[in-house]
């Protein structure tokens, strides 16, 4: 028999600070929706935020989606990395450096793992106000599996560098 495992939900984490990081956001949101059995269900405002890691860069805009997909952790990040490289994303190895465009997979249904390109949930959902602000926004009462409730976790950040834009 064939095994066909339920659909799950999961949140992506979207950002950009280079050639036009509205412009790149909104087509992402469709690129999103357009990924194989996979459905865009909810999508925060944008928020102009503060570079978190290296500062000195320029301001991103983020946001988040909520999409229910038929894919497993592994093929939706290989989507999601088209779509990147689509959006003329190029890996240097600097680690948070400016980018057109990231999707950063952060929940996927109650997935827990921690393996070599794929750690789920996202291990640094705690402590940036830029994921914590749009969930929470969506879905306070969002539980991040093994990490805690957003509502709680979004009282433990400063919120004071994402502004929304739209
Ligand atoms: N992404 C990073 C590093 N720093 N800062 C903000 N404000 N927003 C981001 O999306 C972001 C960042 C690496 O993924
Ligand atoms: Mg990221
Ligand atoms: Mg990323």
């Amino acid at each position: 028999m064939i095994e066909v495992s339920r659909p799950a939900r999961a949140w992506i984490g979207l950002g950009s600070n280079l050639d036009d990081p509205l412009r790149q956001i909104g087509r992402a949101f469709d690129e999103l929706g357009a990924i194989a059995r996979t459905r865009l269900l909810r999508r925060s405002r944008l928020y102009r935020t503060a570079p978190w890691g290296v500062t000195d860069q320029p301001a991103f805009v983020n946001a988040v989606a909520e999409i229910l997909t038929g894919l497993d952790p592994r093929d939706l990040l290989a989507a999601l990395l088209a779509i990147e490289r689509r959006h003329g994303r190029h890996r240097d190895g600097t680690r948070w450096g400016p980018r057109t465009l990231d999707l950063d997979l952060l929940v996927h249904g109650d997935c827990r793992i921690n393996a070599p390109g794929l750690a789920l949930p996202h291990p640094r959902i705690a402590e940036r106000a830029f994921v914590l602000v749009p969930l929470a926004e969506v879905d306070p009462g969002l539980c991040i599996p093994g990490v805690g409730v957003v509502r709680t976790l979004l009282g433990h950040v400063d919120v004071g560098d994402c502004v929304g834009i739209d």
